[in-house]
């Protein structure tokens, strides 16, 4: 008798999920995302993590929940999580996230962590120095802001809209002119959300290095000298690399990676952006600030910086995780470790794209 067919089970792991960018679910992940944020904002990491892990199941489906039956099968979806979904099928809201949507504790931290050098921490310090406002914050004659939070308050309304394809592509082609002056040798790729497929984003993220191995020590410099001269610097924040060879990959899930990168905010003219600019309507100006993070491996570590830096957030952590508990292997940003056989597993690596697909080659070193 032919055999049942195998039920697709869905693995527990991100990195081991095939999800596109479309969300069949996200009356249930949005939900989920207040939840996390709040729990993130009260440092209950592990519940915040709970309610990002279901979001993330879900948004693996390519169907849409229509009953908490459906999802007796998924991986990582608690008591907590199925009441919320329970609540949303049966009245088309929860009323656990609206009490947090219309907390104004909640409220005030959103909005002031929403400013570009503003985390939890000092949004919470302003919020009992009883704050509420921007206006609020500004006023005050003895507060401290950062460089990073003087230009997050300065630039708000271009950093908080959404950077669109081309304009990425445009500050590619900006990084693209710079490099290229500094070394022939230069490889440009651009990474994060919209190497994911994603039409927008919050900043635009590119790995940038030279084949000249030692050369990309200086790199992050020379670029952001020559973009202080072309006048497109507003912000910069760099940070030299502090990356140690012989160092294993970390154990900690979201340890920031130890190569030269910069935080930068940079002038975008209109005129070099394919079909204009997204901005505010009214807008007369002719360029926009837009968030743009850099990183600057040796060569040789290019794809796993790129592995690393292409994101989700979820995904890399899965695929730490399936690394270290499914193959007995370290990976971070640097490196892979294979613990068995006690070597690491060095990339000599390629990059391609197919059919909308990007691969990563990675031709094993032994050392
Ligand atoms: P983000 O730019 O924060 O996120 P994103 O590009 O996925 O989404 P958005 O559209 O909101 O910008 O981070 C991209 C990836 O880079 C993320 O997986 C984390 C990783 N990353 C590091 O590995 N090390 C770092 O130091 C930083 C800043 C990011
Ligand atoms: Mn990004
Ligand atoms: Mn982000
Ligand atoms: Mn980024």
């Amino acid at each position: 008798a032919p055999k049942a067919a195998p039920v697709n089970k869905v693995s527990q792991y991100a990195c081991q999920r095939r999800t596109t960018i479309e969300n069949n679910n996200r009356i249930f992940t949005d939900a989920f995302e207040v939840l996390a944020e709040n729990y993130e904002f009260n440092e209950i990491e592990g519940r915040c993590l709970a309610f990002r892990r279901a979001a993330s199941v879900l948004k693996s489906l390519p169907w849409a929940v229509r009953s908490v039956g459906a999802t007796q099968d998924l991986p990582c979806l608690g008591e907590h999580t199925k009441a919320v979904m329970k609540e949303i099928l049966q009245y088309g809201r929860s009323f656990e996230v609206e009490k947090i949507l219309s907390d104004e504790r909640c409220q005030t931290l959103k909005l002031f962590t929403s400013v570009f050098g503003v985390g939890p921490k000092t949004a919470e310090k302003w919020y009992r120095r009883g704050l509420r406002s921007f206006s609020d914050v500004l006023a005050q004659p003895d507060i401290h802001l950062n460089r990073m939070q003087q230009s997050g308050f300065l630039h708000y309304g271009d950093i908080s809209r959404a950077v669109s394809k081309a304009e990425a592509r445009a500050v590619g082609n900006i990084i693209d002119e710079a490099v290229h002056v500094i070394t022939p040798n230069a490889i440009l790729a651009l990474t994060g959300g919209f190497r994911r497929g994603k039409d927008f984003g919050h900043d635009v993220d590119y790995v940038v290095t030279t084949t000249e191995l030692g050369k990309e020590e200086n790199l992050l410099i020379s670029i952001i000298e020559s973009l202080k001269k072309q006048g497109l610097l507003l912000f910069s924040d760099y940070q030299a690399s502090t990356f140690d060879l012989s160092k294993l990959p970390s154990h900690r899930f979201e340890a920031m990676d130890h190569f030269a990168k910069c935080f930068l905010i940079l002038r975008l003219e209109g005129s070099r952006v394919e079909g204009g600019l997204q901005r505010a309507q009214g807008d007369g100006r002719g360029w926009r600030a837009v968030r743009v993070d850099l990183v600057s491996p040796p060569a040789d570590r290019f794809a796993f910086t790129m592995l690393g830096w292409t994101g989700s957030r979820m995904f890399e952590r899965d695929l730490r995780r399936f690394a270290r508990l499914e193959r007995r292997m370290l990976l971070d940003n640097h490196a892979l470790f294979d613990k068995t056989k006690v070597l690491f597993i060095l990339g000599c690596t390629k990059i391609f794209t197919h059919k909308g697909s990007h691969y990563t080659i990675f031709t094993l070193v032994l050392r």
